[in-house]
């Protein structure tokens, strides 16, 4: 009866979307041709007396109809108001807003965010006080114009939040966002974070995924000398953003990562959290074949290697897919995109809802990690990132992480790119940029809830710029100072990252 029912409701469905017409309660005759999994066909044929207009209300969209697109949910257009308070305060204090508003656009230029940074950009003139005419003692109202915790202060006061904010260990572009919400929304987010403190369970956790990570990669190193395995050494940081992101991911509802990384760190990520079995690893890295002995097949390299698990996280279950990497860098980012989307379809989410009316769910989340020469150089992303809005091809926004190491192999920034940061191509579809310095993990993981937060609430493209280092060469068996000894002086001069608990990192 079942399978009558869902053959009736299936056959209607296809005709709908090839444009047949039916009149109301008309007598259909369905001819079908049905296949089971014994492999053979048979024919079935019987007739059908359907309510249709009512069976077209309940369970069928069309592909295109008075209610929109089937499989497209169109956004909603900017209805943001400022409250009346909040206006005042902006007009009466107009060039302390001015000073405010340029400070969120411009304050990151002068973010302590680089960790190797060789030089210093301390003076930034957009932000100098002269431009506003204010001076260091003048009181102002910050009600309705920072969401900082004290209502009212001297200019002084607000500079030294706004530097907390913007010109830290974290910063973020978003003054150029589209929707007045969103901006007015990312300078909420920004500002509060800036006083919020980790809790210990969060602290301590993070410190032990990376951790895991650097253990993970001393082994690899001591046992398996003249393996690649493009090691995660001065971007442990990365292990806080996946904490947080599967962490926060689960707590939000969301059932499924679709994901998609390249080689920097891929397999401390699969065997640290995405249950890769290390002895299958270990036996690939002394040369035996991946599969089973009585398998006469060799799979790819290690650095392909791939995973599809089940995590439980605070009771919830949270299935992440890894997709293959290939060789050619960045070619999976449209993969997972088209692999979140089938996924959206056929749990029926989002466009593909039955209701008209469904917005995202989130239930089905795309990640895209990259690595930062890869980004900027691949025209790929150019594609990827114009089809994130078009119908038809939008997953309701991905979160995106580039693990800036600050080198593609042998070649620095300033060698491979023209744009000031490794991200800026997603100002192609006016998506924010969370820079963060990697060597601050509890500023990762706040950069990381940002841009969940961001990706959950607009269903947009996010950015977190990890700004990191290379501890090594690009695959451990090559020697950067030779190709890179400026950077390489001050590489070698540091200490890791979680061995720096005097300095008020990973302190627990
Ligand atoms: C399309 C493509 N071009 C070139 C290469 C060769 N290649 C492999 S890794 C790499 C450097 C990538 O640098 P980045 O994206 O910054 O990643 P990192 O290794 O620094 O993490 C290059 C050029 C490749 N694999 N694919
Ligand atoms: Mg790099």
């Amino acid at each position: 009866m079942f399978e009558i029912l869902f053959l009736r409701l299936g056959q209607y469905a296809r005709c709908v979307r090839k444009g047949v017409r039916f009149k109301p309660c008309q007598t259909v005759l369905f001819k079908s041709v049905l296949s089971d999994n014994r492999g053979y066909s048979r024919s079935a044929c019987f007739h059908a007396r359907l309510c249709l207009p009512r069976l077209h209300d309940c369970y069928v969209r069309n592909y295109h109809s008075n209610f929109g697109v089937y499989g497209f949910c169109p956004r909603k257009g900017n209805t943001h108001k400022v409250s009346s308070d909040a206006l005042e305060s902006k007009i009466k204090q107009s060039n302390f807003y001015r000073f405010v508003t340029a400070y969120r656009q411009h304050g990151h230029k002068k973010a302590n965010i680089n960790p190797i940074a060789i030089t210093d950009e301390s003076i930034v003139p957009e932000i100098e006080l002269g431009y506003y005419g204010l001076k260091e003692n003048d009181r102002f109202t910050f009600s309705g114009i920072l969401y900082a915790p004290i209502a009212e202060g001297t200019v002084a006061d607000a500079i030294s939040f706004l530097q907390k904010t913007y010109s830290n260990t974290m910063s973020a572009e978003f003054s150029y966002l589209e929707d007045a919400e969103e901006v007015e929304w990312f300078a909420q987010q920004m500002e509060q974070s800036a006083v919020e403190e980790l809790d210990r369970d969060t602290r301590r956790n993070l410190a032990k995924e990376m951790l895991k990570s650097q253990a993970f990669d001393n082994y690899l190193a001591t046992k398996f000398v003249t393996v690649k395995r493009y090691g995660g050494e001065g971007a442990e940081s990365m292990m806080g953003f996946f904490t947080e992101f599967f962490n926060t991911s689960a707590n939000a509802g969301v059932e499924q990562v679709i994901m998609c990384m390249p080689h920097r760190g891929r397999l401390n990520l699969l065997t640290g959290m995405l249950l890769f079995p290390p002895a299958q690893l270990f036996r690939k890295l002394k040369g035996i074949s991946e599969f089973p002995e009585y398998v006469k097949a060799t799979g790819d390299v290690p650095s392909h290697f791939t995973s599809s698990v089940d995590l439980t996280i605070n009771g919830k279950t949270l299935h992440v897919t890894m997709v293959p990497g290939p060789s050619h860098l960045e070619a999976a980012n449209p993969v997972s995109m088209g692999k979140t989307r089938a996924r959206q379809q056929t749990l029926k989410q989002g466009g593909y809802c039955q209701i008209h009316s469904a917005e995202w769910n989130n239930k089905v989340l795309n990640l895209q990690v990259h690595g930062d020469a890869a980004f900027s150089g691949q025209g790929v992303n150019q594609e990827t990132l114009e089809l994130s809005m078009v119908p038809h091809f939008e997953v309701g926004g991905s979160v995106h992480l580039a693990v800036n190491n600050q080198l593609g192999f042998t070649t620095p920034p300033d060698r491979g790119r023209s744009s000031r940061y490794c991200t800026d191509l997603a100002k192609i579809i006016s998506a924010p940029v969370l820079h963060v310095n990697g060597d601050f993990p509890e500023m990762v993981v706040k950069a990381t809830r940002i841009a969940c937060e961001y990706q959950r609430k607009f269903h947009k493209d996010i950015f977190v710029d990890l700004n990191c280092y290379r501890r090594w060469g690009h695959n451990e068996l090559d020697d950067p100072t030779f190709t890179n000894p400026a950077i390489y002086n001050i590489i070698q001069a540091r200490r890791y990252v979680c061995r720096c608990p005097s300095e008020g990192r990973c302190n627990d």
